[in-house]
C-alpha cells in the first residue's frame, strides 16, 4: 500500500475545541499543496486546513461538528512525489474577500443562529482567515444539516439573506454553488422559496427602519461592540420571538418537602453540588413523558410535529459574555446525583467557553432558573425548534391556605412559555399543573 501522511491542523493558537464547520474535500480527491481540506471556524474567523502536500486524500479523519485543536489529523493523503497535481475541486476561498484578521465580522441578521460555541479565538492563525466568520448553528452542525458550500458561497448567501440550509446544492457531493443561491432567490422572488432578506410586501415583517439617533447630542456616551455570543443569541432570540407565537403560562409549585430533601442530600452528598435545579430537570422529564407534544419540534414544512423519544434538555447559563444553552444528555437515565454533576461540570464549561457544538445541540426543551438571582416570574424566549420553554424563579415562602388555615410553604414560580402553534393553553395549564404535582411530591416522579 503506497504511503500516507497526515494533514494536521496548524497552529491555530492556543486554543481547542474549534469545530469543523464544512468537510473540503472528498476520499478519492486529488489536492494540490496548501489546498483547504477542511473549514474551521472559531469566533473570530473561518479558516481552512490546508494540504501539506499535493497527493490523493485516502482518509478523513474529521467529521462536521468535530472540535480539534492544533496536531489533530484532519487527512491521510497519499503524497503524489512533490509536484502539486490539479485539483479535483478548485479551492473555495481563492475568491472570497481577505478582511484584517482583525477586521469586525459581518454577523448574519437574515440567517439567525443560535448561542454558539463560544469557541476559543486564535490570535494567529496559520492559515489566514479568508472570509468573515460565517454564523454558527449549534443545531446545524448535524452533519445533515450543514450545508456544503465554499465560505465564498456562505458570503454570498449572507448578503442575500438566504438561509443555505434551504438551498439544494447542483455541484458533486450536494455542494452548494453560486448559481444555486441564484436559482433559490429568483425561486423566492416569484412566491418559491422565501430567503429571510426577500420576504415580500405582507409576508414578511415590514418593519420600519430602526430609530437612528445621534445620542451623543444629549450627552456623553461610549460605544460597546456586542459579544460574539450576544450577536448570535440576539439574532436567533429576535427570530424566535417573532415568527413563534409565545404564551406564558405561570403558575407554582410547593416546593417544602423538596427543599427538605435536597438539603439533606447536600449534606450527605458533599462532592457535588445538588441545587433545586436537578429536581426541575427530573420533573421536566416526566412532564415531557406525560405530554409528549413539549417534547417535539415542527418540521421545516411547518405541517408536521416531530416526537421526540429521547430527554435531552437544555440549560439557559449565564455567562459573562451573554447567555448560552448547554444541553444535558439522557436525563431520564440519570439520577439526581449524576445531574447535579453534570450541571457543574457544563456550568463551569460555559463560563470557561469551553462548550463545543456537540455540548448545545440537540435539546429537546429548556430551563432558564433565574432562581439563584431573584424575581417572581418572567417571559423566557422559546428555543427554537424546540415548542416551550420553563423559567423558574426565586422559591419564596407564602402563607398558603389548606382547607383550614394558612401554612408556611416554599413556593416555587414557573413560567412556562410554548408555542401557541403547537400546544394549547389547557394543555400548557395541564403541564404546569402536573409539573408542580412532580415538584410537590416526588415520590410520584418513580410512577
Ligand atoms: N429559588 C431559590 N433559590 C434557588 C433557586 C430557586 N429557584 N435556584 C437556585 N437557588 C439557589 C441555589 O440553591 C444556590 O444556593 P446556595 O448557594 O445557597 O446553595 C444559589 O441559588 C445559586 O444557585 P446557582 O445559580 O449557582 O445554581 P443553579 O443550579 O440554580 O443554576 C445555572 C445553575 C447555570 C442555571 C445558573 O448559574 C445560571 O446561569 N442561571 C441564569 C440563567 C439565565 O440567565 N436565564 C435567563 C435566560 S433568559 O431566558
Amino acid at each position: 500500500m503506497a504511503e500516507r501522511k497526515e494533514a494536521t491542523v496548524p497552529d491555530i493558537g492556543d486554543y481547542d475545541d474549534v469545530p469543523v464547520i464544512e468537510l473540503l474535500v472528498q476520499v478519492g480527491d486529488t489536492v494540490a499543496k496548501d489546498q483547504g481540506l477542511v473549514t474551521l471556524e472559531s469566533d473570530k474567523a473561518t479558516m481552512e486546513v490546508p494540504a501539506p502536500f499535493a497527493g490523493v486524500v485516502r482518509e478523513l479523519k474529521v467529521k462536521l461538528g468535530d472540535a480539534v485543536k492544533q496536531g489533530v489529523v484532519v487527512a491521510l493523503i497519499e503524497p503524489s512525489g512533490g509536484a502539486a497535481s490539479a485539483p479535483t475541486k478548485p479551492a473555495p476561498v481563492a475568491e472570497a474577500p481577505k478582511p484584517a484578521p482583525d477586521a469586525p465580522k459581518a454577523e448574519a441578521p437574515a440567517a439567525p443562529k443560535p448561542a454558539a460555541a463560544p469557541s476559543p479565538l486564535p490570535t494567529a492563525p496559520a492559515a489566514a482567515p479568508r472570509t468573515p466568520p460565517v454564523s454558527f448553528d449549534a443545531d446545524a452542525v448535524a452533519p445533515d444539516k450543514v450545508p456544503y458550500a465554499s465560505p465564498a458561497v456562505r458570503l454570498f448567501a449572507r448578503e442575500l439573506g438566504v438561509d443555505l440550509t434551504q438551498v439544494s446544492g447542483s455541484a458533486r457531493g450536494g455542494r452548494i454553488v453560486k448559481e444555486d443561491v441564484q436559482a433559490f432567490v429568483k425561486a423566492a422572488m416569484s412566491g418559491g422559496a422565501r430567503p429571510a432578506a426577500a420576504a415580500s410586501a405582507g409576508g414578511g415583517l415590514n418593519l420600519i427602519p430602526w430609530p437612528k439617533v445621534d445620542f451623543a447630542k444629549f450627552g456623553p456616551v461610549e460605544s460597546q461592540p456586542l459579544s460574539r455570543i450576544k450577536k448570535l443569541s440576539g439574532a436567533n432570540l429576535a427570530r424566535n420571538w417573532a415568527m413563534i407565537p409565545h404564551v406564558t403560562q405561570f403558575d407554582a409549585a410547593d416546593i417544602t418537602e423538596m427543599e427538605a430533601f435536597r438539603k439533606q442530600l447536600g449534606a450527605e452528598n458533599k462532592e457535588v453540588k445538588v441545587t433545586p435545579l436537578v429536581f426541575l430537570i427530573k420533573a421536566a422529564v416526566a412532564a415531557l413523558k406525560a405530554f409528549p407534544a413539549f417534547n417535539a419540534s415542527l418540521d421545516e414544512s411547518g405541517e408536521n410535529l416531530v416526537l421526540k423519544r429521547y430527554f435531552h434538555i437544555g440549560i439557559a447559563v449565564d455567562t459573562p459574555d451573554g447567555l448560552v444553552v448547554p444541553v444535558i444528555r439522557d436525563c431520564d437515565r440519570k439520577g439526581l446525583l449524576q445531574l447535579a454533576a453534570e450541571l457543574g461540570e457544563i456550568s463551569k464549561k460555559a463560563r470557561e467557553k469551553k462548550l463545543g457544538p456537540a455540548d448545545m445541540s440537540g435539546g429537546c426543551f429548556s430551563i432558564s432558573s433565574l432562581g439563584g438571582i431573584g424575581g417572581s416570574a418572567f417571559t423566557p424566549i422559546i428555543n427554537a425548534p424546540e415548542v416551550a420553554i420553563l423559567g423558574v424563579s426565586k422559591s419564596e415562602m407564602r402563607p398558603v391556605w389548606n382547607g383550614s388555615e394558612f401554612t408556611p410553604r416554599l413556593m416555587l414560580p414557573l413560567s412556562l412559555s410554548y408555542d401557541h402553534r403547537v400546544i394549547d393553553g389547557a394543555a400548557a395549564a395541564r403541564f404546569t399543573a402536573y409539573y408542580a404535582q412532580m415538584l410537590g411530591d416526588l415520590r410520584r416522579l418513580l410512577l
